[in-house]
């Protein structure tokens, strides 16, 4: 597919967003959602496709569409339109039932007939430092994002919240206040999902008010496995044409700590004294290492 030249950035409603996700903002939000509408939210490379091909198993178990359709055609991004790919028009006609979506809106932006039908929805977040890395490789080899420059460079602007999506702290404390007004909100860690898959696979379960067997859910943490998933041609993006894996992989590390193969000395001070005063409001904690 012929791409235009990497998009610009520029302030939408204030947060920082390419035209790709804002194009078909009326279609976007007045999106009807049904009640048994699952959402999945994330601030981008917190965990989404991880958690997609979870929630997609526990909710239909093992199909033989899942070796043929990536699943960025099984589960849609709400707002993404990029041509070649499903939008929300293609969204509105998808009859599965419960229609599992995807969006890495910041909580103010999310379409209005979610929070009216009620929906479920499981948000992941991911600490600051390697959700930072990951957007700065995931910027290097997609030909969709804006340039990220150096890493320095790329860094300062995470801490900024000029990125797509907007800010890193806004989108995680945003989403955790929700939780306060919305109870069909489910607040997972990625850090938790790497430190133990069981343990949160059991969490989804409870909230999806689902009893897969205990054969079926190995099945499902076997499947889920960062190495399986990155051999997996339907889930490791490598029939998705905006992506350059020459540059990076899709599938790239899936740990936590990889910062610290990232950050100066330098750079580290000066991101923790940051953190520490975008994040004194809050009783949200993450976790770095594990
Ligand atoms: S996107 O583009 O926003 O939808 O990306 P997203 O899926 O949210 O995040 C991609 C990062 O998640 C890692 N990943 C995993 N880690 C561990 N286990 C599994 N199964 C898994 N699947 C995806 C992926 O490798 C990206 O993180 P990094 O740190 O770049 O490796």
């Amino acid at each position: 597919m012929e791409l235009p030249p990497r998009p610009k950035l520029y302030d939408f409603h204030g947060v920082s967003m390419t035209n790709y996700f804002t194009d078909n903002w009326d279609n976007v939000q007045n999106f009807k959602a049904r009640p048994d509408d699952i959402l999945i939210a994330t601030y981008p490379k917190a965990g989404t496709t991880w958690v997609s091909y979870i929630l997609e198993m526990l909710c239909f178990g093992h199909s033989e569409r899942q070796n043929l359709v990536p699943l960025y055609e099984r589960v849609h991004f709400l707002e993404m339109q990029i041509p070649s790919f499903p939008s929300v028009v293609e969204l509105n006609k998808m009859s599965t039932s419960p229609r599992l979506i995807k969006t890495h809106l910041p909580v103010q932006f999310i379409p209005k007939s979610f929070w009216e039908q009620k929906c479920k929805i499981v948000y992941v977040a991911r600490n600051a430092k390697d959700n930072a890395v990951s957007y700065f490789h995931f910027d290097r080899m997609n030909m969709a994002q804006p340039e990220p420059g150096d890493w320095n460079s790329f860094l300062q602007r995470f801490k900024e919240g000029k990125m797509v999506f907007g800010s890193w702290y806004d989108h995680v404390i945003g989403w955790w206040e929700k939780k306060q007004s919305h109870s069909k909100l489910l607040y997972l860690f990625f850090e938790d999902m790497v430190e133990d898959t069981g343990r949160e696979l059991d969490r989804l379960c409870s909230f999806l008010e689902v009893s897969p067997s205990a054969e079926e859910k190995d099945n499902v943490r076997e499947r889920v496995q960062f190495d399986n998933m990155k051999k997996n041609n339907m889930t490791n993006y490598s029939t998705d044409t905006v992506m350059d894996f020459k540059i990076s992989p899709f599938m790239r590390k899936g740990k936590v700590g990889d910062w610290k193969n990232h950050f100066t000395v330098n750079q580290n001070e000066q991101f923790d004294e940051h953190y520490q005063k975008r994040m004194t409001e809050t009783d949200l904690k993450f976790r770095t290492t594990i």
